[in-house]
């Protein structure tokens, strides 16, 4: 065994430990009751989420990687997520608290004594590496997806952490991307998902970006001028769709006077005018850029100003370089539980001066979620391709919820152009 892949069987063992004290705080946090109740109808049961993350990591690990017996095989088609709706959930035979935590923790001292047995080198086996990287950015996706839940869960706060740190300089208006081609997506990213690869060239026209989010002070600014009642500037579907469903604010604010207050996890209290605005869908988002007279960045036009090194040409693995997150960076990982504003992080800023890319809040773009040119589906048809199609957004930079694991300025996220309870923002963009 080499050395180097002594060092990756390492890593791998410590991000999988570090998905599962976040699986375990999310899941430790709520009584029985909190963690067999639907707490929305868009959302799953916090105990099938559990099991479903031990369940595709049975799935993948032990059976397919370590060629291992079941642990349970009677249970695949309840954890299976094309089987059942996130509203049926509940119905279904699910495991119990204590039988899921059980369930987790016998897959997982498998799945540490495949890693410890299992060959890693080699063409073949740098699949099998890779497995165990989906296995845990799917923990840490799902585990933003608990977060996501907590959000919608009601009752006392049970999740605590410090607030974001305050902007050492604010950060406003625009900056000109110039035109040209950029390298897109990537074909060297370890962990990359099959949707973020292969890398490509994009050619995208000179266009300005805003340096950062829309605050909620500006958003706030769109209600009181009256944009959720007049037509002209939200899309034919959107306001169908602001009609239907009664939309008048971003999700978990209520009026205050002639203020606002927002409920995050628990706890209400006055919007703070310079924090991204959070909990708005496709459609909210893009009639402000209307209201603004701008419009929602293309997702080539996002990846390019996140990625896009102009001294040297080529794209970054992040907009401030090469180098993974630090705390300095970026708000990810539920360090806090809320997005930070504009100018909290200038050491995460992109060459060209454009902020908090990663972190915060994702960030809706005006793309369809369409495979890049080039795409093979890998390792499973159901984790991307599945999805194709004109009825997805996609969503860019990740959230304060999501984990570094499962976020790089290539990564891409998808949801439906109505969803709001997801942690999603946005910036907006002009054409030059
Ligand atoms: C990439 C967040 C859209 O939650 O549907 C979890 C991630 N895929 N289990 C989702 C995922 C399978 C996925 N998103
Ligand atoms: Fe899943």
């Amino acid at each position: 065994m080499t050395y180097q892949t002594d060092r990756l069987r390492d890593l791998v063992a410590a991000e999988l430990g570090r998905a599962r004290d976040r699986t375990t705080l999310l899941t430790e946090a709520v009584d029985d009751g909190d963690l067999t109740r639907q707490h929305s109808p868009l959302m799953s049961p916090l105990v099938w989420d559990l099991a479903h993350v031990g369940n595709q990591e049975e799935l993948w690990l032990v059976r397919d990687v370590g060629g291992r017996e079941p642990v349970r095989r009677d249970i695949d088609e309840l954890y299976d997520a094309f089987k059942h709706a996130r509203s049926n959930r509940p119905a279904l035979p699910l495991l119990g608290p204590g039988e899921a935590r059980k369930y987790v923790a016998t897959v997982r001292d498998k799945v540490l004594d495949v890693l410890d047995h299992a060959p890693l080198e080699g063409s073949p086996l740098v699949d099998r590496a890779f497995a165990f990287g989906m296995i845990v950015q799917h923990e840490q996706q799902h585990d933003e997806t608990m977060l996501a839940t907590h959000q919608l869960r009601a009752g006392a706060p049970v999740l605590n952490a410090p607030p974001p740190p305050a902007p050492a300089a604010p950060v406003t208006g625009e900056v000109l991307i110039p035109a040209g081609p950029f390298t897109m997506g990537t074909s060297t990213e370890a962990w990359a998902l099959d949707n973020e690869r292969p890398a490509h060239q994009a050619d995208v026209p000179a266009y300005w970006i805003d340096r950062a989010a829309v605050t909620n002070a500006e958003y706030a600014a769109f209600i009181e001028a009256g944009g959720y009642d007049d037509p002209h500037w939200w899309s034919t579907a959107g306001w169908d769709h602001r009609q239907a469903a009664g939309l008048t604010a971003p999700q978990h604010w209520q009026r205050d006077g002639d203020g606002w207050l927002a409920t995050q996890f628990g706890r209400t209290t006055r919007i703070t005018g310079e924090e991204p605005v959070v909990h708005v869908c496709y459609h909210e988002a893009e009639a402000y850029a209307a209201w603004a007279g701008k419009r929602l960045p293309t997702e080539a036009e996002w990846e390019k100003a996140a990625r896009w090194d102009p001294a040297t040409g080529r794209s970054r693995r992040f907009p401030w370089g090469d180098d993974p997150p630090t705390a300095a960076h970026a708000n990810l990982g539920q360090a806090h539980l809320r997005p930070a504003a504009a100018g909290a992080f200038p050491a995460g800023a992109s060459p060209l001066g454009v902020h908090q890319l990663i972190g915060d809040t994702w960030e809706w773009t005006s793309t369809d979620f369409h495979p890049y040119p080039g795409f093979t589906a890998f390792p499973y048809r159901e984790y991307s391709e599945v999805f194709f199609g004109p009825d997805y957004k996609v969503l860019r930079g990740g959230s304060f919820g999501t984990d570094q694991a499962a976020c790089r300025g290539t990564f891409r996220n998808w949801d439906y152009p109505i969803r709001r309870q997801i942690f999603s923002g946005f910036r907006c963009a002009r054409t030059a």
